[in-house]
C-alpha cells in the first residue's frame, strides 16, 4: 500500500507500549488500574493493539508519530532508592514492591500525559511550546518527566519549537490530559493558522479532606504552564470533585474536544464552568451528556469520553474503544455526538491498555502544527507503513505473551528486555 498524503497537520504522537507492560495497581484514583492489580498482562497484545490504532490513524491521512518506551528496568531509580548489585530486583521486590514496579513501568505509553502543547498561533511569540508533565502525583509516573524532556527535545529539535523543563514537583502537572484546544472561529480546521484558539486548562478543585481522591492537576501548575507558553487566549476551568471521586483521575476521562467540538459528561466540570465556556465561545458545539442518558459511573467504565477525536478536512472522526459498543447508555451518548456533528466512528480493541485506565485518547499527544512546522519534526519518530510493519514484527518476535508479577524480580527477564530495547533503538535509529 502507498502511504497516504497527509490530510491534516495535527501530529498525533502515540506512546509505543514496551515489553514490560504489566498491571501494578499503581494508578492513583484510577479504578481500572486498581481492579487489574496483579492480574496477568500481555505485553505483546498491548503493543499490537496500540500499533493497530496508530496504523488506522495514519491511514486516515493524519501525521502519526510515536514516542518509544523507556529502557527498563530503571536502574537509576533503583540505585537512587538504595537497590544496587545482583540482588537489586529481588531486594526491591521484598522490601519495596512499589519501587520495584515503578522501575519496570511502561506508563510512558499514555502520551496524553507526556506534555502540554501550545500551537504557534496560540502563543504570543509565534513558536510551538511543549512542557513535559512532571507527573509528580505518583512515583512510577514521575520518573517519565526527565526522559520525556530528552525525547521531545529530539523530536522537536528546531528553533520553531521550545521544549521547556517540567515544572517543579510540588506543582503537580499531568499534561495534555487536562488541556483542550478549541480552534479559533477564524480557523478553517483543527490545524493552527487563524486567530488564537481558546486553550482550556482543566485543573482540580482545592484539596478537601472530604474527597475520596485528590486531583492530580493543581491550578497553579496549569497557570504556570500557560504563563511559560505565553498563551494568547487561555481559560481555566475546574474539574468537579464528583467526577474525580468517581474515577476521572484525568479530565480526558470525562471530556474530549477537537476543533470546535466539545464532547463531555454533564458532571465533568465544577458548577457554572461549562456555562462560562459556552458564553465565551458560543460558536463551539458542546455535546453535553446528562446523567439521565449516561450515568457518570457508566461513562467512566466505558471510557466513551476518552475517544480520540480527530478533525480531518472538516469531518470529525472518533476512535472509540470496543467496550463502548457493549454499553447501551454509552452508545446513546455516542449517538448524540453523531447527530450533532456527523462523526465517523472507528471501533478499536485497546483492552490491554484499558485495564490500566488508558483509553484511545490517553495513548496520544496532539501537536497542532503548520505544514512548515510539520516538516521540521524529526522523521525518525514518524511512522509509515514500512515502519509499522517492522515494529509489528519486532513486537511479535520478542514480546512475551504473558507477564506475571513474579517475572519482575527475575534477572533473566531484565536481560531479555534490554535486548528487546536495543533492537528498537536499532530499528528507529536512536542512540543508546
Ligand atoms: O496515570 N495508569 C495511568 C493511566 C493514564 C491514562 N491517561 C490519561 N487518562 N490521559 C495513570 O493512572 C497504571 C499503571 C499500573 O497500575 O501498573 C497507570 O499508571
Amino acid at each position: 500500500m502507498i502511504d497516504p498524503i497527509y490530510r491534516s497537520t495535527e501530529l498525533h504522537l502515540d506512546g509505543l507500549v514496551g515489553p514490560t507492560h504489566f498491571y501494578g495497581g499503581l494508578g492513583y484514583g484510577n479504578l481500572a488500574s486498581a481492579k487489574s492489580a496483579n492480574s496477568v498482562s500481555s505485553p505483546r497484545r498491548a503493543a499490537l493493539q496500540g500499533l493497530a490504532k496508530m496504523r488506522a490513524v495514519h491511514r486516515l491521512g493524519v501525521p502519526q508519530g510515536l514516542l518509544p518506551p523507556r529502557a527498563r528496568p530503571d536502574e537509576e531509580l533503583l540505585a537512587r532508592c538504595g537497590f544496587t548489585g545482583p540482588n537489586a530486583l529481588a531486594d526491591a521486590g521484598t522490601s519495596a514492591p512499589v519501587i520495584l514496579k515503578a522501575a519496570w513501568s511502561t506508563s510512558s505509553m499514555w502520551t496524553a500525559n507526556a506534555a502540554t502543547v501550545t500551537a504557534s498561533s496560540d502563543a504570543k511569540d509565534g513558536r510551538v511550546h511543549l512542557t513535559p508533565a512532571n507527573l509528580s502525583s505518583s512515583l512510577h509516573r514521575s520518573t517519565e518527566a526527565a526522559p520525556t524532556h530528552d525525547l521531545l527535545s529530539l523530536v522537536f529539535a528546531n528553533d520553531r519549537f521550545i521544549v521547556h523543563d517540567p515544572l517543579p514537583g510540588p506543582l503537580a502537572d499531568e499534561g495534555a490530559a487536562n488541556h483542550m484546544r478549541l480552534s479559533s472561529p477564524g480557523e478553517k480546521e483543527a490545524s493552527p493558522g487563524g486567530g488564537p484558539a481558546t486553550t482550556v486548562f482543566v485543573h482540580g478543585p482545592d484539596q478537601s479532606d472530604a474527597a475520596r481522591f485528590q486531583s492530580r492537576q493543581r491550578a497553579d501548575a496549569s497557570r504556570a504552564v500557560s504563563r511559560l507558553h505565553g498563551d494568547r487566549d487561555p481559560m481555566f476551568i475546574t474539574q468537579s470533585q464528583r467526577a474525580i471521586d468517581a474515577g476521572a483521575f484525568h479530565n480526558d476521562v470525562v471530556a474530549v474536544s477537537s476543533d470546535r467540538v466539545l464532547f463531555c459528561h454533564d458532571q465533568a466540570f465544577a458548577a457554572g464552568d461549562l456555562a462560562r465556556l459556552r458564553e465565551l465561545r458560543p460558536d463551539v458545539t458542546i455535546v453535553n451528556v446528562s446523567e439521565d442518558i449516561l450515568p457518570l459511573d457508566d461513562a467512566i467504565a466505558s471510557y466513551i469520553f476518552n475517544s480520540e477525536l480527530i478533525t480531518i478536512e472538516g469531518q470529525l472522526h472518533a476512535i472509540v474503544e470496543a467496550r463502548v459498543g457493549a454499553s447501551a447508555a454509552s452508545m446513546a451518548a455516542l449517538d448524540l455526538l453523531i447527530e450533532a456533528t456527523d462523526t465517523t466512528v472507528h471501533l478499536f480493541d485497546l483492552g490491554q491498555s484499558m485495564a490500566n485506565g488508558g483509553g484511545p485518547a490517553c495513548l496520544r499527544l496532539r501537536v497542532p502544527l503548520t505544514a512548515e512546522e510539520l516538516d521540521a519534526v524529526e522523521s525518525r519518530f514518524l511512522v509509515d507503513e514500512a515502519k509499522l510493519d517492522a515494529l509489528e514484527a519486532w513486537v511479535t518476535s520478542s514480546f512475551r505473551d504473558e507477564l506475571r508479577a513474579a517475572d519482575l524480580v527475575d534477572p533473566e527477564f531484565a536481560r531479555e528486555v534490554s535486548d528487546v530495547d536495543a533492537a528498537l533503538r536499532d530499528l528507529l535509529g536512536l542512540p543508546d
